[in-house]
C-alpha cells in the first residue's frame, strides 16, 4: 500500500519533472534555488533550518491551477483529497487585483504538522466567476457556462482511483502508479487546437478568463520551489539573463524575523499553441500564460499580527502615492524598522506571531520577586520566555497572501482586460465555497491557533502552572503615550496612520 503522503510526494515530484520539460526555465529556477539553499546552509548552519528541515525545503513546491465551475472544483478536491490535501483559506482575487482577475480561490494542502513535515505540497486553486456582471455580460456568461459544462477535465477512472485512495488511506502499487500517471497527465498542456476567436473574445475581458474558459482542458499554471534567500535568488536569476517581474511581493527584506511569505517570479514565457481559425485552419500561435515562481516562507502571524501587516502595506501605498519616484522596498523597510516587532521574542510577547511553546523545567525557580506572582511564577507569556521557563519555536506560514497572489497574476497578464465597476459584484465567501466544493474550507488562523494552544496547554501542565498563559494579550485601550511628543499626533510618517508609539496594539 502506498500511503497518501507518499502519493503526495510522488505527485509533487512528477508534476515538477513534467513542468520542467514543458517550461525549461523552471528547471533553471529549481537549480538556482538549490544552489542558494546550499549556500545558506553552509553560511548559517542549523539556524538555516529553523523554519523547516533542508529535506522538507528542498522538496517543497506549490502549484497553481485554475478551473471553471464548482463541479470542476469538486473533482479537484477529490484528487487532492486522495493526496491528503484539504481546502484551506478563501481568497477573493477579484477585489485584490487592479486588473481583471475574475476568480475566487482556495489552497489545497496538508494540515497536520506531521503531514506538513513529510511533504508540504500545496496547490493554489482558482475558480472562474462567470456570474460576476462586472466582467461578463449575460450573453457571454451563457456562452461561457455552456462551454464549461460541455468539457471534461478529469477522466472518470482518475476520480474513481482518487475516491478509493481517500477512503482507504492509500493505494496498492499498480493502482497508485495508474493514479499518479492519470493525475499528472490531467495537468499537462494540451496539444488540442483551441478556437482562436473564442479565446480572443474572453481575452478582451480577462487573460485569466481566456486561460480557463478558452480551452477544453486544464494545465498547471506555475510551480514554485522554496528558497532560503529570495533576494540572492533574484540576483542570480537576473545574472543568468532571465527576465524577472519587477518586485518581490510581501514583506521587505530586513534584519528582524521573516514573517508570512515573500514571492517573485520570472515572466510568463511565449509558448507555441495550436489555434483553429474561423475557417477551420489550424495554425501555431504563441501564448504567454505560464511562468515559474519562487518563494521564501516565514513565521505565521496571528489575526492581530496580520492586521498590523495589512495596515503597514496600506501605509506604504499612501507613502508611495505621495512620492511616485520612491523605492517601494525602501519605504517598506523604513516602516518595518519603525513599527514591526524586531525579534521573535517580541512577536510572541505581543501576540503577533504563531509559535509552539515548550516547557524548560530546569529553568523553573520558585523565588517570588518583582514581576512574579506570589508563587514565583512570571505572569505573562513574555515573562515566562524571559525567565527561560518556556522556549518558543516558530510556526511556518503555510498559506498565501491575496495581495501577493493578485500581484503575481497581474504582472504576468498579457493585458489589463476590462471590468465595469458600475455593476455590482456577486458575493462569494468561505461558506459559499465550502458548499460548492462539498467539503469545509478550513480557516488558516484556526489551524495555527489549535497547534499553539495545544503546545501551551502541555507546557503549562509540565511546569505545573496555575493556568495556561494568554498568548494574545488583549489590545490596551488607546492610551496616549507621552513619548509621541508635544504634538501628540503619533504620526511621524505623515500617512494619517498612528506610528509605533501610538499603535493600539503596543504592549
Ligand atoms: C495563482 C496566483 C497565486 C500565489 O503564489 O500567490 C499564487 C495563479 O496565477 O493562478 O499562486
Ligand atoms: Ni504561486
Amino acid at each position: 500500500m502506498i500511503s497518501q503522503w507518499q502519493l503526495r510526494a510522488a505527485f509533487a515530484q512528477r508534476l515538477s519533472d513534467m513542468y520542467g520539460r514543458e517550461v525549461p526555465a523552471y528547471t533553471t529556477l529549481v537549480d538556482v534555488s538549490h544552489e542558494v539553499n546550499g549556500d545558506v546552509m553552509c553560511a548559517a548552519g542549523a539556524e538555516a533550518e529553523r523554519l523547516g528541515s533542508i529535506g522538507r525545503v528542498t522538496a517543497e513546491r506549490h502549484g497553481a491551477i485554475r478551473v471553471g465551475t464548482p463541479d470542476e472544483l469538486q473533482q479537484v478536491a477529490r484528487i487532492f483529497g486522495a493526496l491528503g490535501m484539504h481546502p484551506v483559506g478563501f481568497y477573493d482575487l477579484r477585489e485584490a487585483a487592479a486588473s481583471a482577475v475574475p476568480v475566487v480561490s482556495t489552497a489545497f494542502r496538508p494540515v497536520d504538522a506531521e503531514e506538513l513535515a513529510r511533504n508540504p505540497f500545496r496547490v493554489f486553486t482558482s475558480m472562474l466567476t462567470p456570474a460576476d456582471p462586472r466582467f461578463f455580460d449575460d450573453d457571454l456568461r451563457r456562452r461561457l457556462e455552456r462551454f464549461l459544462a460541455e468539457r471534461q477535465l478529469f477522466p472518470p477512472e482518475l476520480l474513481d482511483l482518487a475516491d478509493r485512495a481517500e477512503a482507504r488511506g492509500g493505494l496498492p502499487g499498480a493502482e497508485a502508479e495508474r493514479f499518479l500517471h492519470l493525475a499528472v497527465q490531467a495537468f499537462e498542456l494540451s496539444t488540442e487546437p483551441l478556437d482562436r476567436s473564442w479565446y480572443e473574445t474572453l481575452e478582451r475581458v480577462s487573460a485569466v478568463a481566456a486561460d480557463i474558459g478558452g480551452v477544453r482542458s486544464t494545465h498547471i499554471n506555475h510551480l514554485t520551489p522554496r528558497v532560503l534567500d529570495i533576494d540572492e535568488l533574484y540576483r542570480r536569476m537576473t545574472d543568468r539573463g532571465i527576465a524577472m517581474i519587477d518586485t518581490i511581493q510581501g514583506p521587505p527584506r530586513w534584519d528582524g524575523p521573516d514573517v508570512l511569505l515573500r514571492q517573485t517570479s520570472f515572466r510568463a514565457l511565449a509558448e507555441p499553441r495550436a489555434l483553429r481559425t474561423d475557417d477551420g485552419e489550424v495554425t501555431t500561435g504563441a501564448l504567454r500564460v505560464r511562468f515559474g515562481e519562487v518563494e521564501a516562507r516565514g513565521i505565521a502571524l496571528t489575526r492581530q499580527g496580520r492586521a498590523h501587516y495589512d495596515d503597514l502595506l496600506a501605509r506604504a501605498d499612501t507613502l508611495a502615492a505621495q512620492d511616485p519616484g520612491a523605492d517601494r522596498g525602501a519605504i517598506l523597510r523604513t516602516l518595518w524598522e519603525r513599527h514591526f516587532p524586531g525579534t521573535e521574542r517580541e512577536l510572541a510577547a505581543r501576540g503577533h506571531g504563531f509559535f509552539t511553546y515548550h516547557a524548560v523545567p530546569s529553568a523553573k525557580t520558585g523565588s517570588a520577586g518583582p514581576g512574579r506572582t506570589a508563587d514565583g511564577v512570571p505572569p505573562t507569556l513574555g515573562g515566562l520566555l524571559d525567565a527561560g521557563w518556556l522556549r518558543a519555536e516558530p510556526i511556518v506560514y503555510e498559506d498565501f497572501l491575496p495581495r501577493s497572489a493578485a500581484g503575481i497574476f497581474q504582472s504576468n497578464l498579457s493585458g489589463e482586460g476590462s471590468r465595469d465597476d458600475a455593476r455590482s459584484a456577486v458575493a462569494y465567501d468561505s461558506d459559499w465555497l465550502s458548499g460548492a466544493i462539498g467539503r469545509p474550507v478550513l480557516d488558516p488562523f484556526a489551524l495555527y491557533e489549535e497547534q499553539r494552544n495545544a503546545s501551551l496547554a502541555r507546557a503549562a501542565r509540565e511546569l505545573g502552572l496555575p493556568g495556561v498563559p494568554s498568548a494574545e494579550p488583549a489590545a490596551p485601550a488607546a492610551a496616549t503615550d507621552p513619548s509621541t511628543g508635544p504634538s501628540g499626533t503619533g504620526d511621524r510618517d505623515g500617512t494619517g496612520h498612528p506610528d509605533r508609539t501610538g499603535d493600539p496594539d503596543r504592549t
